[in-house]
């Protein structure tokens, strides 16, 4: 091969490692290492830069570990559930399986042509029964268990049966927003089942609760937040409604101490483990009881941080859809019929106020404009401790999601109560004097801040007027999606109640059914599935599950993908144990991350895994960005001007595809055939050019910015693609696509390509022997190269490949040892190319992956030597040279043993030693 033909070389090294299964991963070999790459949706769109920088460095990473001695696992599979591919089923009719299928196929037919050494015979889609069968079975668990606060751990339902079986439920500490009924042993004992099972529903890690959704009736479905837009849905512009639906709810909440602690004990991006927390957002404090005067439900229980201002509160406020707000409605009601004209007025008030309120774009602007709007109710409640009547209100600045959805306000230290108290006219009463000392607080007067929130909280507690609370932003996500392509629910209805399927009925495969929409009544798509019923007759839920069911602990499944017993053999699970390093994008940080932490901490409870942490380490590589191109348009004319001229005429910039331009230049007649209809267009150019301006954006196709992998595979080949990824910056880094970059790769790949082979394209002759020059530049590239593997800053190992392959070009005859171990350090980064030189250049039949990789001989490696004068009672005798880290001792010791065959070592009396210069050997007279 005369010159380096990367095609023909990327194309017969792949068929080698095929066909010879370099990649493929046994279980239980020697230590192990396992590399996850986050898998991809399959889209349409196929695979896109940015994918490829996260899989190449995993990749080059997994190659490392292997010459390392590891047994690596490095799988990739697909998460291939969600709405794209049943939009395309709705609009097309086609079943998404095949969208999915072929989407799939594409993709891998790419990942294989980048040469990613990922371990196809492990390979899976969530949408392959085989693997959601246990994704189902993995649901069943959490239904069939509850938490127990004492052990702070899920366990199987049958134990809280067997507490409360003994000893009743009153003690028993439920997570739920809404209290389970509390019986005795006795009364359970003659509760029906479906009364039991009624209450069971409450502890349940997989329960229903009815949630307000975004209901659109004109589509059928319920929408996620990003896909409604000011009140309507995105896709169609139908109006959206807010809706109370029975959806499936995963109970997160008793996790997420756990979840918080968990973050110290792994090896994550600070940024990522803040955004966790942020979602999290606990918070410690009290509920603080006030009673109103209603007959029933007449407690009102705020939540606060700050229950040292409780004798600041001057009126309370409920959020818009408190369960309080009906039953002051109603008390209004009756008050009106006595003829009471002022609350006839805050009546009205308050209903025109709540219909303004379910307005969610309107709810949504005020907030961004941070105003403050709420009404008065006419009720009262009593401070719990001056027995005070305090005005309570209703007002959209308290959410009914956080705490208890009411607060105390206080309005001298808040700022959103003190404009609402300003807006309504309410008292304000300061509790704290400029020491910022409690005052006008009753047995709080005098104490400081802390203090004080001590002693009113044991009081409270004490006079069981409150308790401490921790309120948490993040609730327990919704798990039900009223769409076909997702898994379906292993859960039958029996008199309204549900039942968890016979584990060995899984998997429960998705229906045939005849159009991929919700029923006209608006029940979900699997409601048109002919006789969707239980074995016994009982209808299945209808419901699917969302998008992460599949993706919370698919890389559990990688372990041991065709076991049919289990989700993985406990062997293969202790063996493979937590994923080494986890690399994908950052914009997983909350959802998907969170998730699957979840799952592993719940299956850990279940003693399904001896670990309760997902992934080891995690690396967020950073965003390719596009460098686009413009042109600027001449305002009102089909002329353009160059970039250099621009301030000479009034113009707008405009997009072009950067296809069309190199170096900057536009090409012209190129640009003409690529927009017909500015065919006469004609250009103000500068020195005979068109130059165009750059700006860096996000990749996106309407910028026309975008780098087509398969094109840059088709010019350069895959190796000079990663490495050129790479060479763009640190991994973590978002940074810009360069074009001129690459040609760089190609330049350097051609003169390592001339260190084997000459122009004629035969081989060069390598020496038997390497030079000490050779070694010292392989010894220091080797040392340097493994340690910014380690530390994943994989830029600057291609740059020292560049120096390496620069500093041998001037050496006259490569050593076989050299060229061999340049072969190795390159492996990891331009697989292909290793691979070929391996077997052509040493005639190896094995891959160059089944090679260790080069040891760092630190002897080998010396940098500069100096040379000193050895002078014997000061006279010049000799000249040496020792390796320039050595110290004065060494130094010294070494003359010494120079001269010793000369003279008597008890002749010496003393040494002199001048740095960088001589050593003197003084002899006794
Ligand atoms: C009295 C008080 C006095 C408060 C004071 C603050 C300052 P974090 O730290 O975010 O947990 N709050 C409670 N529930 C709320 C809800 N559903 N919607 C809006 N605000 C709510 O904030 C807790 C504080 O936010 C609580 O403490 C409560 O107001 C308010 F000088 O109670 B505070």
């Amino acid at each position: 091969m005369k010159s380096y033909n990367f095609s023909s070389i990327e194309e017969s090294i792949q068929n080698f490692w095929e066909r010879s299964g370099t990649h493929k991963t046994k279980n239980f070999n020697g230590p192990k290492y396992y590399l996850l790459s986050m898998f991809p949706y399959p889209s349409g769109k196929g695979l896109h830069t940015g994918h490829l920088l996260g899989y190449y460095a995993g990749d080059s990473q997994a190659l490392f570990k292997k010459m390392q001695g590891y047994n690596v696992l490095n799988p990739m599979g697909f998460d291939a559930f969600g709405l794209p591919a049943e939009q395309y089923a709705v609009e097309t009719g086609a079943h998404p399986e095949e969208t999915t299928q072929k989407n799939t196929a594409n993709y891998r037919r790419l990942m294989e042509r980048a040469g990613l050494g990922f371990d196809w015979s492990r390979s899976f889609a969530t949408t392959d029964p085989a693997y959601y069968r246990w994704t189902q079975w993995i649901f069943l668990q959490f239904f069939k268990s509850w938490y127990n606060e004492k052990k702070n751990c899920a366990e199987p339902i049958e134990r809280l049966i067997e507490t409360i079986e003994k000893s009743g439920n009153h003690h028993i500490k439920h997570w739920g927003k809404e209290k389970p009924r509390k019986v005795t042993a006795e009364e359970w004992k003659a509760l029906e089942k479906k009364e039991q099972e009624e209450i069971l529903s409450h502890y349940r890690l997989a329960y229903l609760s009815d949630r307000v959704v975004n209901w659109c009736p004109n589509l059928g479905t319920v929408l996620a937040n990003e896909e409604v837009k000011n009140g309507f849905s995105e896709r169609g512009g139908h109006p959206v409604l807010q809706k109370k639906m029975a959806q499936w709810a995963l109970r997160i909440t008793p996790y997420i101490d756990r979840l918080i602690e968990g973050l110290d004990r792994i090896d994550w991006p600070n940024p990522v483990k803040q955004m966790q927390k942020n979602w999290f957002g606990r918070s410690e404090g009290a509920e603080i009881c006030f009673q109103t005067s209603l007959k029933e439900k007449s407690e009102i229980r705020v939540f606060t941080t700050r229950a040292e201002t409780l004798f600041g509160a001057t009126f309370l406020v409920l959020s818009p859809e408190h369960p309080m707000v009906e039953s002051i409605i109603e008390w209004q009601k009756k008050a009106i019929k006595k003829g009471d004209e002022k609350i006839k007025k805050k009546h009205h008030h308050l209903l025109t106020y709540l219909a303004a309120c379910k307005k969610i774009d309107e709810r949504k602007q005020k907030e961004e404009k941070k105003e403050i709007s709420g009404v008065e109710s006419g009720l009262s409640a009593k401070h719990p401790i001056t027995g005070k009547w305090l005005p309570i209100c209703v007002a959209d600045y308290v959410l009914s999601t956080y705490g208890s959805g009411s607060i105390m306000a206080v309005p001298a230290h808040d700022e959103r109560d003190e404009r609402l108290a300003k807006h309504l006219g309410l008292p304000i009463i300061s509790i704290l004097n400029e020491n910022n000392q409690l005052q006008s607080s009753h047995f709080l007067d005098g104490l400081s801040i802390k203090e004080a929130r001590k002693k009113i909280n044991s009081y409270l507690e004490k006079e069981k007027l409150g308790e401490p609370t921790i309120a948490y932003t993040m609730h327990d996500p919704n798990f039900s999606r009223q769409r076909y392509w997702g898994e379906p629910f292993p859960i039958f209805y029996k008199e309204g109640i549900p039942y968890g399927l016979d584990e060995k009925e899984l998997p429960l495969t998705l229906p045939l059914i005849d159009a991929y929409k919700p029923t006209q009544e608006g029940k979900p798509p699997l409601a048109r599935a002919k006789n969707w019923k239980s074995k016994e007759g009982h209808p299945l839920e209808c419901n699917t599950m969302p998008g992460w069911a599949g993706s919370s602990w698919y890389f559990l499944r990688y372990m041991d993908p065709n076991n049919h017993q289990h989700f993985a053999s406990k062997e293969a699970l202790a063996y493979w144990n937590q994923v080494d390093c986890y690399i994908g994008g950052a914009e997983h940080s909350t959802g998907h991350l969170i998730y699957a932490r979840f799952f592993t901490k719940f299956l850990y409870d279940l003693g399904h895994l001896s670990f309760d942490e997902p992934f080891k380490k995690l690396i967020n590589q950073g965003m390719i960005q596009g460098r686009s191109a413009f042109v600027y348009r001449i305002e009102g004319e089909d002329r353009f001007v160059s970039h250099g001229l621009r301030k000479h005429y009034k113009s707008h910039p405009m997009h072009v595809d950067i296809a069309l331009v190199k170096n900057k230049k536009l090409d012209l007649e190129a640009f003409k055939k690529w927009r017909p209809h500015l065919k006469n267009a004609t250009f103000v150019l500068e020195d005979g050019h068109y130059i165009c301006g750059e700006e860096i954006e996000k990749m996106s196709k309407s910028k026309y910015n975008t780098v087509d992998p398969e094109k840059v595979f088709l010019e350069h080949g895959s190796d000079a693609f990663r490495m050129h990824l790479f060479f763009l910056g640190p991994i973590t880094q978002s940074k810009p696509w360069s074009q001129k970059g690459l040609e760089g790769i190609d330049r350097f790949i051609k003169k390592l390509w001339q260190l084997f082979y000459n122009q004629e394209g035969g081989k060069k002759t390598l020496s038997p022997t390497s030079s000490a020059e050779e070694e010292k530049m392989l010894q220091k590239t080797i040392h340097a190269i493994t340690s910014y593997l380690e530390k994943d800053t994989l830029n600057t190992c291609i740059s020292q490949l560049m120096m390496l392959v620069n500093g041998l070009s001037k050496e006259k005859n490569l050593g076989i040892e050299s060229a061999q171990n340049l072969i190795k350090l390159l492996a990891p980064f331009a697989p292909h190319l290793s691979e070929h030189l391996w077997q052509d250049i040493f005639e190896k039949k094995s891959s160059i992956f089944k090679e260790k990789w080069p040891r760092y001989d630190a002897s080998k490696a010396i940098e500069e030597s100096r040379s000193y004068v050895l002078s014997v009672n000061g006279k010049k005798k000799d000249l040496f040279s020792v390796p320039s880290e050595w110290n004065e001792e060494k130094i010294k010791a070494f003359a010494c043993n120079h001269v010793l065959k000369k003279v008597d070592k008890n002749e010496i009396d003393r040494i002199i030693w001048v740095k960088n210069r001589m050593v003197n050997i003084v002899l006794k007279k």
